[in-house]
């Protein structure tokens, strides 16, 4: 029986971002159902009971939440091609660290530069500059955080960069509504 793949999103969230970019990268074919935020579907709330957030990933009628998690269980699940995590135990860890780091270092003080003003603004730009230089200096002359192919830290890091392309602010105030500007 051929997978069925169906991931609930809301189609400028970062995290649901890294899971597009991960089904593209293993070449899965899904079906993108797009909610509307200040009205959950009732699927939507019976697939992610306990946050009730955006984006839930459903594979063969079975819910995957977290979007970090996902790309782990996608890399697992479909492991024929273009492996994500590396297979070494110790590698494997520090890929995970660093992921765990762009969603607390990257993206908490990313959103905070973005909501906030004064002091706390310039605290959040200095947190997230400082990240910046740790991640840069992980990467060092490797084309990817993975190597040579995009990797674990890639996928976890490279939707805040799509993100930061679009008019996020405009995003972030209107995230409950249906008129982001795409
Ligand atoms: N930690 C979650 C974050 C998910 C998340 O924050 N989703 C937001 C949209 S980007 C959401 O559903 N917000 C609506 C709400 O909290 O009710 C993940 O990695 O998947």
């Amino acid at each position: 029986m051929a997978d069925e793949v169906v991931l609930l999103n809301f189609w400028p969230s970062p995290f649901g971002m890294r899971v597009k970019i991960a089904l593209a990268e293993k070449g899965i074919k899904y079906e993108h159902k797009e909610e509307n935020l200040s009205n959950k579907s009732p699927l939507l709330l019976q697939m992610n009971p306990v946050y009730k957030k955006i984006h839930v990933l459903i594979h063969n009628g079975k819910p995957v939440c977290e979007s970090l998690i996902q790309v782990q269980y996608i890399d697992e699940v479909w492991n024929g091609n273009a492996p994500f995590l590396p297979s070494d135990p110790y590698a494997r860890a520090q890929a995970k660290f660093w992921g765990d780091f762009v969603d607390k270092k990257i993206y908490a003080p990313g959103w905070n530069v973005l909501m906030t003003k004064g002091d706390e603004q310039a605290a959040a730009k200095k947190e997230l500059i400082e990240s910046l230089k740790l991640l840069e200096a992980e990467l060092g002359d490797k084309t990817y955080f993975g190597g040579s192919n995009l990797g674990y830290v890639d996928v976890a890091l490279v939707s805040f960069c799509i993100c930061g392309s679009m008019p996020m602010r405009s995003v972030a105030t209107s995230a409950s509504k249906q008129s982001v500007p795409r």
